[in-house]
């Protein structure tokens, strides 16, 4: 802990950001887009993209995958390749391309709730939202926590249905050494530049059964076969040289990134675990970790302090936190009066969302800036004393 007089006064002179990316020397960069220039190829599967594809195979561990020019076309990749009509059920707490994806592949969502551990959808509420109309889960491995991705196969093979997983936040991601991308149909990993492996904007869709390859890749090309043949719809979903060839630099740096948000971790943990009222994100036993964020949950009554007026609190000090995924998918207007949107049928979700905070979480963190704002945290505390339920609130 670091010792601070007057931990009121703090500010830091810069702002300090949720995450920031990771960015290769510059000379590094310099020589690639020497590489580029001298082939003159810009994008539409040139050398740089095919190269980054094969070093994504090994890094993800995965039998096949296709690069995209964003997470989100990906992920309509993958609804375009299975085409179905009816029910998807899929979860609330979540960035809005998840929910939107879904409805605008003219599926209709179905919010079931998460489980309050995890924060990813529980499969017992998956299960009890089956119709006869449901088609597919939509997972989300939400802050890189993986889902229950067994139960959600034990279903789906019960019920005849397709399983997506919005991995956005998985990157390197495994259960028992098998990569994350492994489970399921599809599997869509986002490469913005907030992620930890970047391609500035990007993202990839995998699939364990390579037959997808061709209608994924046509739909990322307008439909186009050939110079012939255009045989489906489809539009433009490609990565460029540029993305692709700053990827395989980022890829680089890759490790020292990791081992630098472990220890910024260290410090997280040392600093908070034992502070009233502050749930630390956990690791699953058996699953390597994403390092991708760093999530505290506030009991306003426990810590003294909702989550919004810490939030508000720590910008005072110029560090900015993010409430991820506050609001709900289930309370924008085009889904809020889905049945399934209801409080009473999302009542973990609409709690979870009020407590999430996002910390400041990336390798350029200096370890003492880490340990500033954990003062910070905890000088905010205001831990009231417990009294039972019918005491403090006698209704
Ligand atoms: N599914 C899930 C579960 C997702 O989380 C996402 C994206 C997607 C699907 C869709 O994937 P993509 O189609 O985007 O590949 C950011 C990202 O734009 C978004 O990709 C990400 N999730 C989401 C969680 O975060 P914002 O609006 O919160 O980002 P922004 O611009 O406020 O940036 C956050 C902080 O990062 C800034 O305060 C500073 C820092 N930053 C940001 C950028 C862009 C930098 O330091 N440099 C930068 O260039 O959405």
């Amino acid at each position: 802990m670091t010792n601070l007089q007057n931990i009121e006064t703090v500010r830091f002179d810069t702002p300090i950001y949720v995450t920031r990316p990771v960015l290769p020397p510059l000379e590094r960069v310099t020589e690639k887009l020497k590489e580029i220039w001298d082939l003159q190829w810009l994008t539409n599967n040139g050398p740089q993209l095919l190269s980054l594809e094969g070093r994504l195979l090994e890094t993800l561990k995965v039998p096949a995958l296709s690069l995209f020019n964003n997470g989100t076309t990906a992920l309509m990749a993958a609804f375009k390749a299975l085409q179905l009509e009816g029910e998807v059920i899929t979860t609330p707490f979540t960035f809005p391309a998840t929910t939107h994806v879904a409805a605008m592949a003219g599926l209709t969502p179905v919010f079931a709730d998460i489980d309050p551990l995890t924060l990813n959808l529980d499969p017992a509420r998956i299960e009890a939202a089956i119709t006869s109309r449901t088609r597919a889960i939509l997972g989300v491995h939400v802050f890189g926590t993986p889902c229950d991705v067994f139960a959600i196969q034990e279903i789906a093979r019960k019920y005849e249905l397709k399983v997506i997983y919005d991995a956005a936040h998985a990157f390197g991601v495994e259960i028992d050494g098998t990569s994350i991308g492994s489970f399921g149909d599809f599997s869509m990993f986002s490469f913005h530049a907030t992620k930890l492996f970047h391609t500035v904007e990007g993202g990839a869709l995998v699939y364990p059964d390579r037959n997808y390859r061709q209608k994924v890749e046509l739909f990322r090309n307008f439909g186009i076969k050939n110079e012939e043949e255009v045989v489906g719809q489809g539009i433009n979903g490609k990565l460029n040289e540029l993305q692709a060839a700053l990827g395989l630099l980022v890829l680089d740096y890759l490790e020292e990134e990791r081992r630098k948000r472990w220890a910024i971790r260290d410090i997280y943990y040392a600093g908070l675990g034992d502070v009233p009222g502050l749930t630390l994100q956990q690791d699953l036993p058996g699953a390597r970790p994403s390092l991708q964020y760093f999530t505290i949950r506030i009991d306003e009554n426990l810590y003294g302090l909702s989550r919004d007026d810490l939030y508000l609190e720590l910008k005072r000090h110029n560090v900015y936190t993010r409430k991820y995924f506050y609001p709900l998918c289930s309370s924008y207007p085009d889904y809020k009066n889905l049945p399934s949107a209801d409080l009473s049928n999302l009542p973990i979700a609409n709690r979870v969302v009020q407590e999430v905070l996002c910390l400041p979480f990336f390798g350029g963190l200096e370890l003492e800036q880490a340990a500033i704002i954990c003062d910070l945290i905890r000088s905010k505390s205001r831990p009231r004393r417990y009294l039972p339920p019918t005491l403090a609130n006698p209704n």
